[in-house]
């Protein structure tokens, strides 16, 4: 018995300090200390031996079980160490390797012109409001002093989803304002940016789907001096200090009086050029004091309050910005078009 412990001892320190994986040493602890192992049947014959025999033999299959064990655990590290050096080595991150550029995007030219215009209203304390783009006609024309049988009412120019024309999509973003003169506390400064609709052929400068931007100021004492003088202030910090601008007059059903407002041309100092197509001046949009009429049927004293309102086209500010000849190319969105911006 004694021979064959010490045999199992030089087998299994063998066996055990050379066994290359955590697998192969797993194996090797079973084999001799396992509950069908080598040493433990050894054990199992202990009680063959004689009562003097015993504590001895005892002795010495402890201590062979004893070096099992421990060389089981060095052998353990040291392969646990080596399989984490190996692993640290196959994931070193080479930190001098160049990074990939990543393409990013950018805003559509005509919302760069739009928050150009956000931005200057915004700091002159004006607030942006949104709203629904299918309106009712109510305040789409009614409210907006457009009564039954105005042109703009027609089929022919108005998406209608209903036979008794009260839903369409809106054709201009003034029912918001008429929403906010409903609404809000007075005095109000907004501007209402957004789509709208209107059954247009789609050309050069025409599309059934554009963008506006409207606003509007109420508030006790406002007069025409202050629709001119904000809307100078905006050219100019549009098209820089010293702009040239002039009021035309002009008609909208929802304002009395009306005008149109033309820039200067920029290109030609009011020569006439290419840009302005000869004229010497630039539309740029319409405005003026919003009708009585208006102020009274959204609940606000015509006698008291008054008010000034404005509507121009975004795609066509961002056009004249970009100098972008074709309206087409503005919704296309052709990348080769939008990454020259
Ligand atoms: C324009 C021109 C002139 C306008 C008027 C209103 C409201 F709601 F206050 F009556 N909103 N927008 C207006 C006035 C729009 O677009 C060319």
């Amino acid at each position: 018995m004694k021979e064959q412990l010490a045999k199992i001892r030089s087998e299994a320190l063998a066996a055990m300090e050379t066994a290359q994986s955590a697998a192969e040493l797993e194996t090797l602890r079973v084999q001799y200390l396992g509950k069908k192992g080598e040493l433990t049947a050894v054990l199992k014959q202990m009680g063959r031996l004689s009562p003097e025999e015993r504590p001895a033999m005892g002795q010495l299959a402890n201590e062979v079980r004893a070096a099992l064990e421990a060389a089981l655990e060095t052998t353990g590290k040291k392969l646990e160490a080596a399989a984490l050096e190996a692993r640290m080595k196959a994931e070193a991150v080479d930190v001098t390797i160049p990074g990939k550029p990543h393409k990013i995007g950018h805003k559509h030219p005509m919302y760069i012109a739009l928050d150009e215009i956000k931005d200057i209203f915004i700091g002159m304390g004006f607030t942006v409001l949104d709203g629904p783009e299918v309106e009712l006609a109510t305040y789409n024309f009614d409210k907006l002093n457009a009564e039954e049988g105005h042109p703009s009412r027609d089929w022919s120019d108005t998406f209608y989803f209903d036979q008794d024309s009260r839903v369409m999509l809106r054709s201009q973003t003034s029912p918001m304002q008429v929403r906010a003169m409903e609404t809000m506390e007075l005095p109000i400064r907004i501007i209402a940016p957004g789509r709208v609709y209107r059954k247009d052929e789609v050309d050069a400068t025409h599309s059934p789907m554009f963008h506006q931007v409207e606003g509007m100021v109420i508030d006790k004492g406002i007069t025409m001096a202050d629709l001119k003088g904000t809307l100078n202030t905006v050219m100019e910090q549009l098209y820089g200090k010293g702009t040239v601008t002039r009021f035309r007059p002009h008609h909208f059903p929802f304002t009395e009086p009306s005008c149109e407002m033309d820039v200067q041309c920029h290109k030609c100092g009011g020569k006439g050029c290419p840009t302005c197509k000869g004229e010497g001046w630039i539309e740029v949009l319409g405005a003026g004091m919003i009708h009585p009429n208006v102020l009274r049927m959204a609940g606000i004293d015509p006698n008291v309050y008054s008010g000034w309102a404005f509507g121009m086209g975004l795609e066509r500010m961002a056009m004249r910005s970009f100098k972008i000849a074709d309206l087409r190319l503005i919704f296309e969105n052709d990348v080769r078009f939008l990454e020259q911006f």
